[in-house]
């Protein structure tokens, strides 16, 4: 009871500071989603992989990856089944830091990306908002380590910065387990936009399907 009233006085302040979209209501758990199995995570055979329009193909293995540079950002989270969360702090790898250390080096034909998980999914995403500060592949939730269930050891993690005019989506356009980044010419739907989900997703004009 008490829980269910602080929620909802939550909700009206996200809706009176206009924080929460059109059709979402606020939750204070984490509900997790996804279709089909969590797969294992095994530090001595995952690679991460970036590939497509790139200068030269990158391969990283968990070792690697991990000693990566991080970046830090609160992040509002809206799930096109209608659950926004606010105020959630992330930890990854951001791909201007890849750019700027010449890691990755973008050939001038990149304009989407094709973000590849573990299983199979897939979801898309135009190169100019993987560049945007609200986009990281991500490591840690509220300063831990991702849970399995949650996309253990990365996910692509695309959510809305208070107050930002910056372009968001919601929350299926980020890959739990991510394996691989693949840059495209042209736009190429994942794995929900294919099945009928909007492919741009923008929560704030209610972009659910197409
Ligand atoms: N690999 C993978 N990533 C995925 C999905 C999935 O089915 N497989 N579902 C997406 C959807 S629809 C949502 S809402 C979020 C849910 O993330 P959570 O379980 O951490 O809340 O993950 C997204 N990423
Ligand atoms: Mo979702």
């Amino acid at each position: 009871m008490a829980q269910s009233t602080n929620r909802q006085e939550l909700e009206e302040l996200m809706e009176k500071e206009g924080r929460l979209p059109p059709g979402q209501s606020l939750t204070v758990k984490f509900p997790i989603l996804h279709y089909g199995v969590i797969p294992p995570f095994d530090p001595q055979t995952w690679s991460f992989r970036i590939w497509g329009e790139v200068e030269k193909e990158v391969s990283w293995s968990w070792e690697e990856f991990s000693k990566l540079p991080i970046t830090e950002i609160q992040l509002d989270i809206h799930c096109v089944t209608k659950w926004s969360k606010f105020d959630t702090t992330w930890k990854g790898v951001s791909i201007p830091s890849l750019l700027e250390m010449g890691l990755v080096q973008l050939k001038p034909e990149a304009a989407y990306v094709v973000q590849h998980a573990e299983g199979g999914y897939t979801t898309n995403l135009p190169l100019e908002i993987v560049l945007q500060e609200n986009f990281l592949l991500a490591t840690h939730f509220d300063g831990n380590p991702l849970t399995p269930e949650h996309g253990a050891p990365v996910r692509g993690m695309l959510g809305h910065i208070p107050g930002s005019e910056i372009k968001t989506a919601y929350f299926w356009k980020g890959a739990k387990w991510l394996t691989g980044l693949e840059f495209l010419s042209e736009d190429q739907m994942g794995f929900w936009e294919k099945s009928g989900y909007h492919n741009e997703g923008n929560p704030w004009e209610e972009q659910r399907t197409r």
